[in-house]
């Protein structure tokens, strides 16, 4: 419920009216280590950070590549296959995001 909360005060605060989800990068972390989305939907990533990040998955099927995003900078990534995907950041290898995409 708390994430629900943070979740839609942050689409609030960025105007994302067509982004299905955001995730934030602060402090060298994902703003959540898991996500569950719909096959389809698109998740914003957003760099709250100080420094640059550079978002990534490598799962087979799902891969994607953001490059590096500036703090401030923002980017997004559609999930149009179901499975597991597992998101990183090039830059930090402790970041992890490991997104649910169902059906
Ligand atoms: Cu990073």
């Amino acid at each position: 419920m708390r994430l629900l909360l943070a979740t839609s005060i942050v689409l609030g605060l960025v105007g994302h009216g067509t982004a299905d989800h955001v995730v934030s990068q602060k402090n060298k972390t994902f703003s959540t280590a898991a996500l569950t989305v719909h096959v389809g939907e698109k998740v914003v990533f957003k760099n709250d950070d100080s420094v640059p990040h550079n978002v990534f998955s490598s799962t087979v099927g799902a891969a994607f590549n953001l490059k590096s995003q500036a703090p401030g900078a923002e980017s997004h990534a559609t999930f149009e296959k179901a499975g597991t995907v597992e998101v990183r950041c090039a830059f930090h290898p402790a970041m992890k995001l490991t997104v649910t995409v169902a059906p």
